[in-house]
């Protein structure tokens, strides 16, 4: 079975692929927590491994690398998945084609200057309009008589297609536009409700209304390329036939580079916990702290540093225990929230921790936070996977609260049922 680590930035949907295939497979994948995009992927030691230093990149356990999320997602399959026959094999690659030519670009064109991404002109996305709507009608009509892409199970080309669709579905087709669609409706609900992709997008939910056009968001997002970036575009010099080059539309569209593209897709609200007051406790520090030292010493210093007032200390409880089958899919669900909640790493810690093995086992964890309520509320991106817990706080005078974090943030004991604890996850 294949294992390795899968470099990404959070919420990647070319990732989610391959995080997808690696569900029904039981691949065994590392998602590298301290992967930065931007940074990790623009370094030496990266670009030796990637030298496109593009992501989902993937490296096996014997050190193979692979990149281009469709291969990564293959590599990561099963035999079901792959294809059972040529002809079924064949039809995903065209799957695999259609995705990438077909939708993506003209996806890209249309959500992009919605997301303040790229700049808005009307002719290329009233192009990109026209062949989404030639792609989904021809995927439409394939899907009349077929629950799946190909053959009769689900597979690779499902995948991909449906996450290549995601950000259609996300932010423009909105109920009157996806109803031309009926049959692609269907599938592309089959397809992301399944456990699978359950455990690695969460709940997924349907445009409601078509994002609208906001100029201000693009010059937000312009104001956010890197400072490096900045300079260099200020000290070069450009001569007057560039300068008119720029402003034609072709190369307007072209002026952030793929990075930057990137980076500004990810959401441009500020941080809730930003309004919150600081206090003494800084979690930075204690992270740094406990990430350094064994946990004799790591605890005793957070019960040093903790300031009560202005943060606060709760134990999270999966709720369906019952439903967890194999320990890594756990795992992976575990992964797949702290991955969702990136944007919270800044005001919270938390240990979460597997306890018990295949077929019987329980998550929980303890979680620290700035404030005093359940921070998931402060948010709607934080959202996603906190309902699936039953979340407490805890008094940190208690003795009960002291054996608690003792018990999480050095990952021993067992739950309430008597399951040994198995793996921890430490989100910070
Ligand atoms: N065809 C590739 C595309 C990969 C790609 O373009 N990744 C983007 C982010 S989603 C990237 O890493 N861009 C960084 C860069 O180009 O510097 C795949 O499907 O994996």
């Amino acid at each position: 079975m294949a294992s390795g680590t899968l470099y990404t930035y959070p919420e990647n949907f070319r990732a989610y692929k391959v995080l997808i295939a690696a569900q029904y497979s039981g691949a065994h994948i590392k998602i590298a927590d301290d992967f930065v995009f931007g940074e990790t992927n623009k370094s030496e030691a990266f670009l030796k491994k990637f030298p496109l230093g593009k992501v989902p990149a993937f490296e096996t356990c014997d050190g193979k690398c692979i990149t281009e999320s469709n291969a990564i997602a293959y590599y990561v399959a099963n035999d079901q998945l792959r294809g059972k026959t040529d002809i079924e094999r064949a039809e995903i690659i065209q799957w695999f084609g259609f995705a990438d030519s077909e939708i993506l670009p003209a996806s890209c064109a249309w959500v992009f200057p919605l997301l303040g991404i790229m700049p808005y002109n009307k002719q290329n996305v009233e192009h990109a309009k026209d062949d989404v709507k030639k792609a989904l009608t021809a995927l439409n009509s394939h899907l009349l008589t077929r629950t799946y892409l190909v053959g009769e199970r689900l597979t690779l080309a499902d995948i991909s297609v449906a996450m290549t669709l995601l950000h259609l579905y996300q932010y423009i087709l909105e109920p009157n536009l996806r109803k031309p669609y009926q049959n692609v409706n269907r599938w592309f609900q089959t397809v992301i409700y399944q456990p699978e992709s359950m455990a690695v997008i969460g709940c997924f939910k349907l445009a409601e209304k078509t994002l609208e056009y906001d100029p201000k968001k693009f010059a937000e997002t312009q104001g956010k390329s890197s400072k490096k970036e900045k300079k260099e575009k200020e000290s070069k010099k450009e001569s007057k036939e560039a300068k008119e080059a720029k402003e034609s539309k072709k190369e307007a569209v072209e002026e952030l580079d793929p990075t930057d593209i990137a980076l500004a897709a990810e959401p441009k609200t500020t941080n809730p916990f930003d309004a919150l007051p600081k206090g003494s406790f800084d979690l930075d520090d204690f992270k740094r702290f406990y990430s350094n030292e064994d946990e004799a010493k790591s605890i005793p210093y957070f019960w040093q540093k903790f300031d009560p007032e202005h943060y606060s200390i709760w134990l999270g409880e999966y709720k369906y225990n019952n439903e967890l089958t194999k320990v890594f899919m756990s795992c992976n669900l575990i992964s797949g929230m702290y991955q969702r909640l990136d944007k919270m790493r800044k005001g919270a810690f938390a240990s979460a921790c597997l306890f018990g093995t295949d077929n019987d086992s329980s998550i929980s964890g303890i979680w620290v936070w700035r404030g005093q309520e359940l921070a998931f509320t402060l948010c709607p991106d934080w959202q996603v996977d906190y309902e699936s817990y039953s979340w407490t706080k805890l008094d940190p005078t208690k003795e009960e609260t002291k054996e608690l974090v003792q018990q999480y943030f050095s990952w021993t004991g067992a739950d309430k049922e008597g399951r040994k604890f198995n793996q921890g996850k430490i989100f910070k």
